[in-house]
């Protein structure tokens, strides 16, 4: 008898165990605009496998519309849990109230949400004012407060591109010398900085004046210095270069001289969401409502050991 109620304790345990590790989670991926963005797609990945989560992905192609119709998927699905990285801040409220509805808990990595924070579990991810904040103050240091800056957005309506920008702007509202003369979206995308790059520099006679750069990501930075370059400039040298990712490219440019900082955002954060994710499913609900993931900033002093940091490029 005792054998048989131990053995059913057992079963039902074990039961319970592949319930919980066998959580099937919806993850709405903003695309693969940047290295960044790869990088944080494939960290996802390894980290829902680690843990023996089912994974259902889908890539947004960065469509706010296409985002929104996948999450309306994983509700209907019946997913354990939501996993949102929002392109864009605003146009929540509808679907995460969705969501909630079907008592289906939601939690946003990486870019922010304007939505009412009831809606939600958590949002686990980088303060993109601050790194703005790090650009500005690593440029205003290196140029000794003088500074004509051309400017890179990211994706309009989008957290980093938001963030980072007033960041940037608030610092540098503090040197009467430093303005920014030109600033236009790349989109996030190396192309998309090559262009507006090419644009900069006919607008400018040929960045006559400028002192700086400032990306929003390292990867329309790359783009840029593309474009510096077939215009005959030295970048990193002749005109300074500040970005946000810290993504192995960048690192290799400073060790070429043609980059000078980055603010680095962790991509590897597949296990810090989670983490929450599973707490969460356990039973654990006194998450803060911003886990947040510290940024900070690199140059050539220590780029080859930030290179040699990430394994796979
Ligand atoms: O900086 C950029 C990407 O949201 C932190 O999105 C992310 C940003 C990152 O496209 O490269």
């Amino acid at each position: 008898m005792l054998r048989i109620v131990i053995c059913v304790l057992a079963a039902a345990l074990a039961a319970r165990m592949t319930v919980a590790s066998a959580a099937t989670v919806g993850f709405s991926q903003v695309g693969a605009e940047s290295d960044w963005r790869t990088a944080f797609t494939a960290d996802m990945q390894a980290a829902a496998e680690a843990r023996h989560i089912k994974m259902e992905f889908d890539d947004a192609q960065g469509s706010v519309d296409r985002q929104i119709a996948a999450v309306r998927r994983f509700i209907s699905d019946h997913v354990d849990a939501i996993v949102i990285a929002p392109v864009v801040v605003t146009g929540w409220t509808a679907v995460l109230k969705e969501a909630q509805a079907a008592h289906i808990p939601v939690f946003i990595a990486d870019r922010s949400v304007d939505a009412d924070p009831s809606l939600f579990v958590a949002r686990i991810g980088n303060d993109t004012n601050l790194e703005g904040r790090l650009a500005g103050s690593w440029l205003a240091q290196a140029s000794r407060g003088r500074c004509a800056i051309v400017e890179l957005q990211g994706t309009p309506g989008s957290a980093p591109a938001i963030g980072r920008k007033q960041g940037f702007a608030a610092i540098i509202a503090q040197f009467p010398d430093m303005r920014v003369i030109r600033s236009e979206t790349g989109n996030f995308t190396s192309d998309g900085g090559r262009q507006v790059m090419e644009q900069f520099i006919k607008s400018t006679n040929g960045l006559k004046g400028v002192c700086a750069v400032w990306a929003h990501n390292d990867n329309m930075l790359l783009g840029a210095i593309e474009a510096m370059k077939a215009a005959g400039m030295r970048p990193g040298k002749d005109v300074l270069t500040i970005s946000v990712d810290g993504v192995p490219g960048i690192y290799r440019a400073m060790l070429a001289g043609e980059a000078n900082a980055s603010v680095e955002v962790k991509s590897d954060i597949g296990k810090y969401i989670f983490d929450v994710v599973e707490g969460y499913l356990a039973g654990r609900h006194d998450y803060p409502k911003w886990v947040l993931i510290p940024s900070d900033l690199h140059t050539p002093e220590d780029a080859a050991q930030m290179l040699s940091r990430h394994v796979v490029d």
